[in-house]
């Protein structure tokens, strides 16, 4: 029996000490351990032995198992560090490899545009208003002087969401928010960017969905002259000094007089940019204030068409396809 035990310690010294894994090493410690393992055979066989050998034995079996434990446990400790270490070296990192360098984006062409004239008017003391893209029928016609039914409403054909909400036509809904909102106040100079939607079809010059600066400014006294100068200094800025403008007598239901501003191209010639004029006093009135007080003038701006001249855009479409080319030309202007 105590020649057993001897063997069996020394051939599991011999073959733990050369177990490659940790899977091999739970093998061993099953086999020589476990509750069918060959120590625990001896241990059985202790019931044949003289009642004088079986402490001896015992303490001898006890003696082999604690020893066999710890080599395991030793064993084991080793095997975790070296499969450690070689996840280490496998996952190293060469810190002085060139990184993967993310491309910076780029403003969009039409939000490069409406930061430029945001900072023109900010700079004449303008604040920035805004309003929703899905409007009630009442602020994108009714309070603007296009009741139902009036004609001037199919320059605008309208994509309706119910007979009483739509998709904005135009900016100028802000121009009936801010005035409820100011309730009165004066002076209101405001412009108010964002986009709007029309049944129009599309071409290289026309768009469904296009972008619009909306500007109003009432107090008492406002004129004509004062319109005409606050255009003529937005478009210097845009275009430079030697730009050529010609405002051309126009109809909108909610200005009076109304005009249309075209810019010159040498290629494209005279260009359409923006809708203005002087607020109706239907509109002042509506939205309470007092037409016999106070006057206002207000203009809508399309913001492609500006895009378009500034960076000799041919196409509207260009700003809606997202081709990475078109966009990527816009990185340092
Ligand atoms: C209006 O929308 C008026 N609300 C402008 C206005 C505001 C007038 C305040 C008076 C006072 P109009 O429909 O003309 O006007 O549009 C204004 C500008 O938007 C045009 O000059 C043009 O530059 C641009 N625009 C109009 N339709 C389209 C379209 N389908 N695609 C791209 N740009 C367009």
């Amino acid at each position: 029996m105590r020649e057993r035990l001897e063997v069996l310690k020394e051939e599991a010294t011999s073959v733990i000490h050369q177990a490659q894994s940790l899977d091999e090493l739970r093998e061993l410690k099953v086999r020589y351990l476990g509750k069918k393992g060959e120590l625990t055979g001896v241990l059985r066989g202790m019931k044949d032995l003289p009642p004088e050998e079986r402490p001896v034995i015992g303490s001898m079996a006890n003696e082999v198992r604690g020893y066999l434990e710890e080599l395991i446990a030793g064993k084991e400790k080793e095997l975790e560090e070296a499969v450690l270490q070689e996840q280490i070296n496998r996952e190293v990192i060469d810190v002085s490899l060139p990184g993967i360098k993310p491309e910076p984006g780029t403003l969009h062409p039409l939000q490069l545009i409406i930061e430029q004239v945001e900072d023109i008017f900010v700079g004449m003391g303008f604040e920035i208003a805004e309003g929703p893209e899905v409007e009630t029928d009442q602020f994108n016609f009714e309070m603007l002087n296009l009741p139902k039914g009036h004609p001037a409403r199919d320059m605008q054909d309208s994509f309706y969401i119910t007979p009483e909400i739509l998709l904005r036509t135009h900016t100028s809904a802000v121009q009936v928010r801010t005035l409820l909102e100011k309730e009165g106040q004066v002076p209101v100079r405001i412009i108010a960017p964002g986009k709007v939607y029309r049944r129009d079809d599309d071409d290289a010059t026309h768009s469904h969905q296009f972008t619009q600066i909306e500007g109003l400014v009432v107090d008492s006294g406002v004129s004509m002259s004062e319109l005409n100068g606050v255009l003529l200094t937005i478009i210097e800025k845009m275009f430079g000094e030697e730009t050529e403008i010609r405002l051309r007598p126009s109809y909108f239901p909610f200005t009076e007089p109304s005009v249309e501003v075209d810019i010159y191209h040498p290629e494209k010639g005279w260009v359409e940019i923006l809708g203005a004029g002087m607020v109706h006093p239907y509109v002042l009135e509506k939205a309470g204030y007092n037409p016999e007080r106070y006057s206002g003038f207000a203009f809508g701006i399309g913001v492609e068409r500006i895009a378009m001249l500034k960076y000799d855009i041919d196409d509207i479409r260009h700003f809606y396809n997202n081709d990475l080319r078109f966009l990527r030309q816009f990185k340092n202007v």
